[in-house]
């Protein structure tokens, strides 16, 4: 005969009940309700069995009653058997959201979640473990911070250190005690934005009164011709509160919702560029034949066209052998020289002759490439775009193996510092075989 699982008792059973559930009948947002609950054992067995050692689990779930959402729940555990016929009685705190307003319900379940290895054991006789409350909530009044007067520098140069004040107001009906965060933002015309200060406000501000605030901030360098950090922008202070009424982490002063659109403040500001050098190169000498795997030297100057000097950093020259005039990286092989000494604007340092290996598979018409501050190490901002010369140079191939590098493909533009595909094909269209070894192939 066939039998429905749930008819199989495990083993003698308890059957709990909740006998009464007792709390407020209203309640106002934020507040500490006391609940109350009696729940008896109408079974015939004892449990949770002491071998389990497992407490009974009774949860408090707060319940949207518009939308049946549950907004928070609470769990308490009861150690202990609970023989049959005897009864438990349970007074709990639980602390209601801040900013809930509207109908809400408490709903108990006792012996939450048991099964035959948790909990008390009570087969199936599990429809009278639940009571619930209703419970109308009502707003309590919050404290709402205002931003105001937020006031710094109407002009400033990217790199420079600025103070920025304002004052944050608590014009709600009640004193806020807790947390903020307070964020001090550069917003550029562009609608990007840079944090220049986050942080937390940890006090008191009572109903009323203001704190005056002060930060340091630095206005962020551009490194890069992409970027649209100089300009027109705003300095946005922003402060942001608890959302969600109950956040365990980040601000714990709630406001109202209607009450944050005043939470930020800001001024124009105009970012002026700072000053900066440009390093180019001069002058390159190198020779305009060489055969295949020749030490070539290359001589080079290198100038600061800029308007500021080109110190207190040091920086890179690379020399290398490309087949293309716009390479959009450094292969290996290329020399790298340190730079000779610093540079006022308008000074330049001659370097070289260096030893360049060219590729024993090069050949034909190619480019002795000088890239100056090669590992970016100089900000130049849009002086970036100029710190490369290439001289042609017809390289010829060496005769043993005649490697032709043919079919080169590469994007005819390129943006530096972005990556390229570049395919070839070496092919040895002479009589001998390539001899032994490995040997590099340079783009
Ligand atoms: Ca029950
Ligand atoms: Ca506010
Ligand atoms: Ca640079
Ligand atoms: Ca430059």
């Amino acid at each position: 005969m066939a039998r429905r699982p749930f008819e199989i008792a495990e083993r003698p059973f308890a059957d709990l009940t909740v006998e009464t559930f007792a709390g407020p009948g209203v309640a106002t947002s934020g507040e500490a309700l006391e609940l109350a609950w009696t729940v008896r054992n109408i079974g015939e067995a004892a449990e949770p069995l002491p071998e389990q050692g497992s407490a009974i689990t009774d949860s408090v779930r707060l319940i949207d009653a518009e939308t049946g959402e549950l907004v928070r729940g609470w769990f308490f555990q009861i150690a202990g058997q609970i023989a049959p016929g005897t009864a438990y009685d349970r007074v709990e705190r639980v602390t209601l959201p801040a900013g809930l307003e509207g109908d809400y319900r408490l709903e108990l379940e006792v012996n939450a979640n048991a099964s035959a290895t948790s909990g008390a054991y009570e087969h199936v006789l599990t429809e009278n473990n639940t009571a619930t409350l209703d419970l109308p909530v009502t707003s309590a009044p919050a404290p709402n911070l205002v931003v105001e007067g937020v006031s710094g520098p109407a002009e400033g140069v990217e790199g420079d250190v600025y103070n920025v004040e304002w004052t944050v107001r608590n014009s709600g009906a009640v004193d806020a005690d807790g947390t903020w965060r307070e964020l001090v933002v550069l917003i550029p015309d562009d609608g990007s934005s840079k944090v220049l200060f986050n942080g937390f406000f940890d006090g008191a501000l009572a109903s009323g009164a203001a704190s005056q605030r002060r930060e340091t901030v630095r206005l962020p360098l551009q490194e890069n011709a992409g970027e649209s950090l100089i300009g027109p922008a705003r300095i946005e202070v922003r402060i942001e509160t608890a959302t969600s009424g109950f956040a365990s982490i980040g601000p714990t002063i709630y406001e109202a919702p209607a009450d944050r659109d005043d939470n930020t403040g800001d001024i124009a500001l105009d970012v002026l560029p700072f000053d900066r050098p440009n390093l180019r190169v001069f002058d390159v000498t190198a020779p305009a034949e060489a055969q295949a795997g020749d030490v070539v030297p290359v001589s080079f100057e290198i100038i600061n066209s800029g308007v500021a000097p080109a110190e207190g950093k040091r920086w890179r020259d690379a020399v290398f052998l490309s087949a293309s005039p716009e390479p959009t990286g450094i292969p290996a092989g290329a020399v790298f020289v340190d730079n000779a000494t610093a540079l006022a604007p308008g000074e330049r340092y001659a370097s070289g002759p260096v030893d360049l290996t060219l590729p024993t598979s090069a050949s034909g018409a190619g480019y002795i490439i000088v890239w100056t501050d090669a590992g970016r190490d100089v900000s130049e901002l849009s002086g970036e775009l100029d710190n490369i010369i290439a001289v042609p140079i017809e390289v010829e191939a060496l005769p043993a193996a005649d490697l032709r590098v043919s079919g080169t493909r590469a994007p005819s533009q390129a943006v530096a510092g972005a990556e390229i595909g570049v395919d070839f094909t070496v092919t040895n269209v002479g009589e001998a075989a390539t001899e032994g070894g490995s040997w590099t192939e340079q783009v």
